[in-house]
């Protein structure tokens, strides 16, 4: 199913007449203070977000998955759905896929029905966290970090696949996520599993093609308890470092323990140029995986800010790459991933808001006062009808979740795939 501009066109003119006053009264507003609005709108036009296959069919937990009636069944299905969310919204024009939950079949056809949509391969991710039919080996006890040299020796061969088939497609980069860890006091000798990994990463680094990215995530704990072997920013950092130039550390949001600063995590890592990836999601107490934005906008405010600093005066810093790491088992996965998409622009317009000049000289004036009220007058804005001038400039939905729902995409999915398809990976 495909949604074209004349589709579009005509649900934003059930919403146009409201649209156009809130733009002109924010647009005005704005401007008085000397805020570039078209600059900003070009920004959020520029701003592409990749959505992780695995977000579009019903996540699930360890207790359970209630799965999501006309959900993907194979890659392009997936990729269709992210032709969908991009139609509606103009912000996702990339995919990211897991291997060997997405391998694909015909990479021809892939290709060509991606870019009929919009769609680029962003980061192809490995997976060294699940034992795959016909093992020689088990990841039980790890895999780039196994005491077995053959269990590790089959992990970077893995890895070294999914590059291929990233080629293939024309991605530019790898994302690895480890689970290596342990579950108890004395499992690991924490020296050699750390050694281990460097080695695993060094030979995967030294086996990409020169114009590739490593993104090195890290994730504090779960599914291992006790341990991770590449357990914060800091451990990605020098695992990065001791790879090469094109080794960079990946924030994911959930990856953190409840309170870190994680703007301070951006802003540090950004001065040193090796933020290189960044997976968008919420949470409440862990690696929760929910919509961006539902729980902790504040936050989510405060990482942009750092984010937007770093990509203005960091120009050693890559524009990172984004991606939404979330997934619901309860809500529409495709709504869901519409709403992280306009949290995310909301977040980023209101940092792109921010006097920073005024909070430069309000910080060099030791004025805390003056610059917790420069931060929150940016936060307390709603951007939103600028976010709706940008779609509507990119034909795409004023009101993409009102215009899903209008055109009942879902009922439509349904019709096409069945009531109870089944996504494969998580
Ligand atoms: C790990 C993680 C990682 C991906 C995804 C499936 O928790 O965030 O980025 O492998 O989940
Ligand atoms: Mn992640
Ligand atoms: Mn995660």
């Amino acid at each position: 199913m495909k949604l074209n501009a004349e589709i579009l066109n005509e649900q934003n003119r059930r919403f146009i007449k409201t649209h156009e006053p809130e733009y002109h009264f924010l647009a005005d507003k704005l401007e008085k203070r000397g805020v570039d609005i078209k600059q900003i709108i070009e920004k959020v036009q520029e701003l592409q977000v990749a959505i992780p296959s695995w977000a579009l069919g019903a996540g699930g937990t360890r207790f359970g998955r209630f799965s999501y009636q006309g959900e993907p069944a194979s890659l392009e299905d997936k990729i269709s759905d992210v032709g969908l969310i991009h139609a509606l919204t103009n912000t996702a024009g990339a995919i990211s896929l897991h291997i060997p939950w997405d391998v694909p079949g015909d990479v021809k056809a892939i290709k060509e029905l991606a870019a009929s949509l919009g769609i680029e391969f962003d980061a192809v991710n490995s997976n060294t966290f699940q034992d795959q039919p016909n093992m020689k080996k088990s990841y039980r006890f790890g895999s780039l970090c196994n005491t077995d040299s053959a269990v590790r020796e089959l992990a970077i061969q893995h890895n070294l696949e999914v590059i291929d088939i990233g080629k293939k497609l024309g991605s530019k980069s790898l994302t690895v996520w480890l689970a290596d860890g342990s579950n108890f006091p004395g499992q690991h000798n924490f020296q050699e599993a750390l050694q281990n990994t460097q080695d695993s990463l060094q030979h995967i680094y030294k086996s990409m093609p020169d114009d590739w990215k490593l993104f090195v995530e890290y994730k504090p704990y779960e599914p291992n308890f006790y341990s991770t072997v590449i357990q914060d920013w800091g451990t990605s950092l020098m695992l990065a470092e001791a790879c090469g130039d094109r080794a960079y550390t990946l924030i994911d949001l959930g990856h953190h323990l409840p309170n870190t600063n994680i703007e301070q995590i951006v802003a540090t890592l950004m001065m040193k140029g090796k933020l290189g990836g960044f997976h968008f999601n919420d949470s409440k107490y862990g690696d929760d995986d929910l919509t961006v934005g539902s729980v902790k906008p504040y936050s989510l405010f405060l990482i942009w800010n750092e984010l937007v600093y770093g990509m203005e005066n960091n120009s050693n810093n890559p524009i990172p790459a984004w991606m939404i790491d979330a997934s619901h088992n309860i809500k529409d996965p495709l709504e869901d991933l519409l709403q992280s998409l306009e949290a995310i622009q909301i977040a980023y317009v209101q940092a792109l808001l921010v006097d920073q000049n005024g909070l430069r000289e309000a910080q060099r004036q030791q004025d805390v006062t003056l610059s917790q009220e420069i931060l929150q007058d940016a936060f307390r804005t709603d951007v939103r009808p600028l976010i709706r001038e940008a779609r509507l400039l990119s034909n795409a939905a004023l009101e993409p979740l009102l215009t899903y729902r209008a055109l009942n995409l879902r009922g439509q999915l349904i019709k096409e795939r069945g009531s109870y398809t089944v996504a494969s990976g998580l």
